[in-house]
């Protein structure tokens, strides 16, 4: 069901869980003001994921790359969580247990508050050396001068974020298999499910027996597994879900 509103269902089946997964994209960041990836703004408009978010791009021409990593960095450091990041931390007072798997580097979640936090693609706000695995602290880096080469071995130093053909982190992805797999409702918030192996966690609750909830301005690949699809922003429609929910705890608290 493709919706502009919040069904009664949403409720029913998020006060009856225990346990709630939720995987989110760069959409639930779109309200912090940090682009998202495509759509005519996104980062990709002006270039192709291949150009700058790969490794070879990146040996052929670093100081491009990280020109390009510096200023998102800039961007993210100036961001602050939105009300659908808030929202989502706030669920961990009304559910038992809240588990976010998200594609996003922006570390938004966490410092909205958000307690079980798996990140699929990195973070970049940590860096490391290519050659000898030192980490760096973005105060480091950004002081530099652009490529920054490691001060141990000056081997080249990277963000600590996934790139195209390279493995996702296994102990991430397993553990957001498992909670994907416990999940009895599972939200798909702000992503447009179409980078993998990521965009399979949403599957894997799906065919585990989750109830699917995704939140969105617009459908996706994932809305066809989807059992809700309400099309809206994250930043509006998640404070209503959390504080119907609310209301809805707090009336059974009374009535009994
Ligand atoms: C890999 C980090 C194994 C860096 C990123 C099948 C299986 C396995 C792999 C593949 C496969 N098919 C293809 C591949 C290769 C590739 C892939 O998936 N390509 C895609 C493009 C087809 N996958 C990989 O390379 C992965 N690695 O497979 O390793 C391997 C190893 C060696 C050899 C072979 C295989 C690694 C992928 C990770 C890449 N790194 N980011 C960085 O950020 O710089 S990907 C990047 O895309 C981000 O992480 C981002 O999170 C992710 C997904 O994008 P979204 O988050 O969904 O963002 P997007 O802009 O697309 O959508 C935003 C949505 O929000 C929109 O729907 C919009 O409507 C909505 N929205 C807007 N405003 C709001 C909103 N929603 C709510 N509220 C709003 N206000
Ligand atoms: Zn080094």
């Amino acid at each position: 069901m493709t919706t502009e509103t919040i069904p009664q269902i949403v409720y029913d089946k998020l006060i009856a869980a225990r346990v709630v997964g939720a995987f989110t994209g760069a959409g639930i960041s779109a309200e912090s003001n940090i682009p998202t990836f495509r759509g005519d703004e996104g980062l990709w408009a002006k270039f192709k994921p291949e150009e700058l978010a790969n490794f070879n791009a990146f040996m052929k021409n670093p100081k491009l790359v990280w020109e390009w990593y510096s200023a998102r960095k800039k961007i993210i450091h100036g961001a602050q969580p939105n009300p659908g990041h808030l929202a989502l931390a706030e669920l961990e007072e009304i559910i038992d247990e809240v588990i976010v798997v998200t594609q996003n580097i922006d570390n938004l979640h966490r410092r909205a508050g958000s307690t079980k936090v798996y990140e699929l693609h990195g973070n970049i706000e940590r860096n490391y050396c290519i050659k000898c695995g030192e980490n760096y602290a973005d105060e480091v880096i950004l002081a530099d001068e652009l490529p920054p080469k490691c001060g141990k071995c000056s081997g080249l130093v990277r963000p600590d974020v996934v790139w195209f053909g390279e493995y996702l982190p296994q102990d991430e992805f397993a553990a957001s298999e498992e909670a994907a797999q416990r999940s009895e409702v599972f939200l798909s918030l702000g992503t447009s499910g179409i980078v993998y192996p990521a965009a399979s966690i949403p599957q894997v609750a799906k065919y585990s027996g989750a109830f699917v909830i995704e939140i969105n301005p617009e459908t996706t690949p994932l809305t066809e597994i989807a059992d809700v699809t309400i099309l809206g922003k994250t930043g509006k429609v998640l404070p209503e879900i959390v504080n119907t929910l609310r209301s809805i705890k707090r009336k059974g608290k009374n009535i009994d």
